[in-house]
């Protein structure tokens, strides 16, 4: 009825264009629980949290954590724009592999690194030059679901990729509102304002669970240059 219209919202009328074509043009991977691929579904219906639930939907996605040779890390704001958690705090670049051969390759996870290599450059405009696929390093899987707002959120199964590379940024402003380097007490910092609501700083629910169970460890291995020790790709961590 009205009333209902007035507080849920039914339609997209308001979505941002640039994310509307992102919604119904990227086709995503859909997993089990064990990464076998099992179909292919719009990035729309994806993140439909009706669609989620009814149908079980999952899924593959990754996340890119870049540091400078100064072992800082590379966070970015989302844009206002963005339909899923628009201007959270989150690490350098997230999105999904698209349902394509040069995506799809599981030998050496070349279809994630191949991913993340084109969303590096059209969220935060990194050469691919600067970014050699053999220099992502991905340390484990874990598989998450996290609402957004009423009727969007995510179901997914992501890759947690590293690198470390000194690289040209120039951030594309309809994908992200700011970007910073922080070094642990800087992240630390961080961390304390968003438990404190403090300056309306949050974080995506996926960038703290990655915080809160594997970043003190990996960052040590960034810092000591032995980050591909870490590495456990057979465990799909379910949090
Ligand atoms: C989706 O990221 C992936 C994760 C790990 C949350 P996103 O919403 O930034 O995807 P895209 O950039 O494709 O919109
Ligand atoms: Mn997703």
């Amino acid at each position: 009825g009205k009333d209902e219209a007035a507080t849920v919202p039914t339609d997209d009328s308001s979505m941002d264009a640039v994310q509307r074509r992102l919604m119904f043009e990227d086709e995503c991977i859909l997993v089990d629980e064990h990464d076998n691929v099992v179909g292919h579904e719009s990035k729309y219906n994806c993140h439909l949290m009706e669609k989620i639930e009814k149908e079980n939907l999952l899924h593959r996605a990754f996340s890119v954590f870049l540091f400078n040779s100064k072992y800082e890390l590379l966070l970015q704001q989302r844009s206002a724009t963005k339909v899923t958690f628009p201007l959270v705090w989150t690490n350098t670049c997230c999105s999904h592999p698209l349902y394509r051969e040069s995506e799809l390759i599981q030998e050496n996870f070349l279809g994630v690194k191949n991913a993340a290599q084109r969303k590096l450059l059209d969220e935060l405009g990194i050469p691919p030059e600067d970014l050699p696929v053999d220099d992502f390093i991905p340390l484990g899987r874990m598989l998450y679901k996290a609402p957004s707002d009423g009727k969007w959120g995510e179901h997914e199964l992501d890759y947690l990729l590293f690198i470390v590379r000194d690289v040209k940024v120039s951030p594309n402003p309809d994908e992200v509102a700011d970007i910073a380097y922080v070094n642990k007490d800087q992240l630390k910092e961080l961390l304390r304002k968003a438990d404190a609501c403090e300056g309306a700083v949050k974080l995506s629910p996926w960038f703290r669970l990655v915080v809160d169970n594997f970043l003190v460890k990996w960052w040590d291995h960034v810092e000591k240059g032995t980050l591909r020790e870490a590495a456990d790709m057979k465990t799909i961590h379910k949090l």
